[in-house]
């Protein structure tokens, strides 16, 4: 059976994007007058936090500040995590974030198949466009009819309210879809609104568990960039649209 829609992942999914946030947050940081800057083995950590927002609100909090302090700090966070957006934005629009390997290539295999596309992120819209008007070539500019991101549902990921509202746009079934997926956080949140998952883990995420994932590979991988060691069922070194309803099928 071939499924009737993909869902993706922004971050780590479509592109590998989180060295960029990391320096956009070190920037907006400076910008703002503040001493602090994530190291990447800081910002791995703090990665468990989804949302940008968020994710310098828990930053804050374990500063032991005293509380006058700490709560100056989370009001600052709107215009912090806006200067961030802007830096981030700019960084994409720019053209220094690619996409992964294999995925440009699917988007097309799966319009060429009339399969339906769409994105939940937890990530902020604007960065999604950006990304997307950054990479993505004219024809394939509004692949994706449904767009799931940031505040736009309640809870994030590894809620799987994103994954739920991109469903309920798309009038369909969870069985009759699949996600792709970088982490654990956003893997859950898939496994949780019923999605079989292929997972393609990032060097940020490598270390996750990824047990609920329907595949994992990692990458979706193309002919210039074929898979080393790829599963049995795959009859290419690649993931390719044409190969979804056998493997599918094997695992219904
Ligand atoms: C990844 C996230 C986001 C980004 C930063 O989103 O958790 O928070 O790290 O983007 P996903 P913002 O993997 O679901 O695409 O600062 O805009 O949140
Ligand atoms: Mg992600």
């Amino acid at each position: 059976m071939m499924p009737a829609a993909l869902i993706f992942d922004v971050d780590g999914t479509l592109a590998d994007t989180e060295e960029a946030h990391r320096q956009a947050f070190n920037g907006a940081f400076a910008r703002h007058g503040h001493a602090w800057q994530w190291s990447r083995e800081t910002y791995r950590d703090l990665l468990r936090v989804t949302g940008g927002k968020e994710r310098i609100a828990h930053f804050v909090r374990a500063l032991g500040l005293d509380p006058l302090r700490t709560d100056e700090c989370l009001a600052e966070i709107p215009a912090l995590h806006c200067t961030k957006t802007a830096l981030y934005t700019h960084h994409v629009a720019a053209g220094r974030v690619p996409l992964r390997s294999g995925v440009q290539r699917l988007l097309i295999e799966a319009r060429a198949a009339g399969i339906r596309l769409a994105i939940a992120t937890t990530t902020s819209l604007d960065n999604v466009t950006a990304l997307l008007a950054a990479t993505l070539g004219p024809d394939l500019q509004d692949a994706f009819e449904v767009i799931v991101a940031g505040d736009a549902v309640a809870a994030k990921k590894p809620a799987p309210d994103a994954y739920r509202s991109a469903l309920k746009a798309l009038d369909l079934p969870a069985e009759a879809c699949l996600a792709f997926e970088d982490s654990r956080n956003g893997l859950r949140a898939a496994v949780g609104a019923g999605l079989r998952t292929v997972v393609t883990p990032t060097l940020w995420t490598r270390e996750d568990d990824l047990s609920e994932a329907w595949l994992v590979l990692p990458e979706l991988g193309d002919p210039d960039h074929p898979l080393r060691n790829p599963p049995a069922p795959l009859a290419r070194p690649w993931l390719r649209i044409a190969d979804l309803p056998e493997l599918l099928d094997a695992t219904a």
